[in-house]
């Protein structure tokens, strides 16, 4: 398409099933795990601010030290049902899974390296268990794969020598066969997470970034890649030289959202990954970091931010090295999950509400099978009042509290605005569903004289 050979393939949005539910989705959970939740940010006694999962780069760790944690990865706790059910409890539908990070260690018995949990005394296969678990609790499953890999001799940064060249053809050949073997052990996986995927010597490598989502997709029909593995013959990432997404959502919103009013990304799909830390995927016991965490409510408010412009929410949580999820990640599905338990329909199968405006006090999403428009109040203003600007000739039908169904009272403030009393000691935010019908004009009695047979 547009002249690129390993640039974006349709320049349509998908629209097949398993595309659609992924869509519909809208709130899905990020796992990191692996050895970097053992020393979690602290190495040598000194702890280090940054990412929990950079610890091998922040502390300078020599990799073969940094392997013989896995002597420790015993994770007495860990127990995939558990984690399944927090995910479900949280509100997610489909969970992103971290097969191998950075670090290159393995969460799968992988038969391409011996850098895997199969060598460590935990030994079990942790992601034929979580894919396993997680799909039997009815959430979908991804997997994340680092293509930056700081342990494999193969991995390049950049390809400057015939030498480079050669061990670079045999690090994405180990690449492709892990890939394939993932695709192949697990079957029941709906799609794949690409990152890593920045460096010179990928971006040099569009073909083989097309020939992988070819290979993933071929293996598993209707599996889902992000935009983050690809490149094109010019090196240029996400979107082909030419503008078109490559992959099949944009995943470029890392710790970050578009600006609320900002429509124009309505017109791709995309998704954004956010941190509870101010910025650790894997889980980190500093202090400081842990002064970072958002409140549980602000990610409620991303997450109706996300859906009110189309896009997904990919939470991210990071498990302690024993297996177990940290307090602070509990607090966050307790208060996560009751939201959306009473107020999910705002969220699921919602998207953008065209002709109602970004309101300031909080968000609109739609439903587009149903026609609802929801009203979220994440900012309840000082006066307890919220002003609703309605679309050119639409007219509320109804409306009604989302949690209790209860009809809610509303002053009109002239032809185009109405306005809510909202519950200033609210604990969370409110949602209002509002039916709408078109104004139902009169015909006018006048001729159009532009239209008059004369
Ligand atoms: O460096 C990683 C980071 O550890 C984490 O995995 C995030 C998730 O999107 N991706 C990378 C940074 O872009």
């Amino acid at each position: 398409m547009g002249g690129l050979e390993y640039g974006a393939q349709t320049h349509e949005p998908r629209d097949d099933a398993s595309m659609r539910s992924f869509r519909h989705d809208r709130f899905g959970q990020f796992i990191h795990w692996g050895l970097y939740a053992l020393p979690a940010g602290s190495w040598d006694g000194v702890t280090y601010g940054f990412a929990a999962e950079f610890l091998p780069q922040s502390a300078t760790i020599p990799p073969e030290r940094w392997a013989r944690l896995g002597d420790e990865f015993t994770a007495p706790e860990f127990d995939p049902m558990t984690w399944a059910r927090t995910a479900r409890d949280l509100g997610a539908r489909y969970v992103t899974i971290t097969t191998k990070h950075h670090d290159g260690f393995c969460l799968w018995p992988s038969e391409y390296t011996d850098f895997t949990v199969a060598a460590t005394p935990l030994k079990r296969d942790v992601i034929g268990d979580l894919v396993h678990a997680y799909t039997d609790v009815g959430l979908a499953v991804h997997l994340y794969y680092s293509v930056l890999d700081w342990h494999h001799p193969d991995w390049r940064y950049s390809v400057d020598t015939p030498a480079d060249r050669d061990a670079f053809t045999r690090y994405l050949t180990f690449a492709s066969d892990q890939l394939r073997e993932l695709a192949t052990r697990y079957p029941a996986v709906r799609g794949f997470w690409f990152d890593g995927t920045w460096d010179e010597s990928v971006k040099a490598n569009g073909r083989w970034t097309l020939e992988t989502e070819r290979m993933l997709k071929a293996l598993i029909p209707g599996a889902i890649v992000n935009s983050r593995l690809r490149a094109d013959e010019h090196g240029t990432r996400h979107r082909g030289s030419e503008g078109a997404l490559m992959g099949d959502y944009f995943s470029g919103y890392e710790r970050r959202l578009p600006e609320p009013w900002d429509r124009s990304v309505t017109a791709e799909d995309w998704e954004a990954c956010m941190t509870i830390p101010q910025n650790s995927w894997g889980y980190h016991a500093g202090a400081d970091v842990a002064r970072s965490h958002k409140h549980p409510l602000e990610l409620v408010e991303q997450l109706v931010h996300a859906v009110s412009l189309g896009g997904n929410l990919l939470l991210n949580f990071g498990p302690r090295g024993d297996g177990s999820f940290p307090e602070f990640e509990q607090d966050v599905v307790g208060t996560v999950g009751a939201w959306l338990a009473a107020n999910g329909a705002c969220v699921y199968g919602c998207g953008v509400a065209e002709g109602w405006d970004y309101p300031g006090w909080g968000f609109y999403t739609r439903n587009a099978e149903t026609g609802v428009v929801y009203a979220i109040v994440t900012r309840i203003p000082v006066s307890g009042a919220v002003v609703l600007q309605l679309p050119e000739d639409i007219r509320i039908h109804r409306l009604t509290a989302l949690d209790t169904g209860e009809a809610v009272p509303f002053e009109h403030r002239g032809d185009r605005a109405i306005r809510i009393g909202v519950d200033r000691a609210a604990s969370a935010p409110p949602v209002f569903a509002i039916e709408t019908r078109h104004h139902e004009t009169a015909p006018s009695a006048e001729v159009n004289p532009d239209l008059a047979d004369v």
